[in-house]
């Protein structure tokens, strides 16, 4: 396992390369362009620039999240060879640069959702949390105002407004597609792109859809057992791989985490693990929490036992943290929460480690 942290970039953070050199462990960064638009191809001149960002300050890059997919190729329109083109050149660049695994995701539309970005915890701790019920009779459009007018200041990652501002249209477009539909058109860019990725040695790992289940009568596809095992056949390659996001497929108690761990990990096909807690307070509803398992639903033993009874070898970050201690940062992304998850994380691999040794 590959401890790593995620980064938002010199502008864009208020954490910075020095703090994450001193958590334990010196976790690898996990980056991402946020200046390119979707659907643009990453030159090597700036991701080389980004690369060499990080390692000056004693780190390494090898995570992209993410590169995100054009609505065209979700949509299936005739203008999507054209960004599959791009996504091919960027995929060259990063493995240029040395990038091993490429996280994305297919969710029209929208990225992750909340309902709140700081829900007030029992402890004084702010935490995101999602409400369907409240979702339900939400409008769309004014719900992307608020997570713009509720984020600190900062452009939360998904929710650009470049990416947001032809909302309606963009919503209309959907009218047609179904999962089915969704799926046709996930599979037709794999199989382009997947062959790049064979050859210069990158892996794709989808991210799930958060929550995983359809939002505004809007497809998702990247939700549960059945879907994950047709999505990895639809090109059958260890590059065609997943991001298993505990929280957000999590959020839906049928998802049982540590068996899609043991199934999907045995068969090669997890690259980066995103590990994360959350407590449900009834269906559909759902506060973060911090990464302890007593803090939320999930056994975290267990997910982490998981993964090394498999034998993972890639990439795993600590997800969402609170925000505490006064921090002001982008919700879910502070550096004192994430920072204890990294350690906790790194603890209970270590005791594992041992225990087995024994
Ligand atoms: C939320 C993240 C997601 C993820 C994208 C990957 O915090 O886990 O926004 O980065 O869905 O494309």
């Amino acid at each position: 396992m590959k401890m790593t942290f995620r980064w938002f970039g010199e502008k864009d953070d208020s954490v910075t390369l020095e703090q994450i050199r001193q958590i334990p462990g010196s976790p690898s960064i996990v980056g991402a362009l946020y200046d390119v638009p979707v659907g643009d191809a990453w030159s090597l001149e700036k991701v080389q620039e980004l690369k060499n960002t990080v390692e000056k300050a004693g780190l390494k890059l090898e995570v992209i999240e993410s590169v995100n997919v054009h609505e065209d190729i979700k949509l299936g329109l005739p203008s999507r060879d054209k960004y599959i083109e791009n996504y091919k050149e960027s995929i060259r660049n990063l493995g240029k640069i040395g990038v091993k695994v490429i996280c994305y995701n297919f969710m029209p539309v929208f990225d992750w959702l909340r309902t709140e970005l700081a829900m007030k915890l029992e402890d004084g701790s702010e935490a995101m949390a999602y409400d369907d019920s409240i979702v339900q009779k939400l409008d769309p459009v004014k719900m992307v105002e608020d997570m713009a007018t509720n984020s600190n200041g900062y452009v939360l990652p998904g929710w650009e407004p470049y990416r947001l501002k032809e909302l309606k249209d963009t919503l209309e477009k959907y009218k047609d597609i179904d999962e089915e539909k969704l799926f046709e058109n996930l599979k037709y860019f794999l199989e382009n792109i997947i062959p790049v990725c064979e050859e210069v040695d990158v892996k794709m790992a989808i991210h799930p859809d958060d929550p995983p289940w359809s939002l505004f009568g809007l497809p998702r596809i990247v939700t549960n057992k059945e879907n994950l095992n047709r999505l990895v056949k639809l090109v059958d390659s260890p590059y065609n791989g997943l991001t298993l996001c505990s929280g957000s497929l999590g959020s839906n108690p049928k998802n049982n985490i540590p068996e899609l761990i043991r199934h999907f990990g045995s068969m090669g096909r997890i690259h980066f693990g995103h590990v994360r807690n959350l407590k449900f307070v009834s269906d559909k509803k759902f506060h973060e929490s911090s990464h302890l398992s007593s803090d939320g639903s999930f056994d975290m033993f267990e997910i982490m036992k998981a993964y090394h009874d498999i034998g993972f070898e890639g990439y795993i970050r600590p997800d969402h943290g609170r925000m505490i201690w006064g921090e002001k940062a982008r919700p879910g992304y502070g550096l004192y929460d994430r920072a204890l998850g990294v350690a906790y994380l790194n603890g209970l691999w270590e005791a594992i480690d041992n225990m087995k040794k024994q």
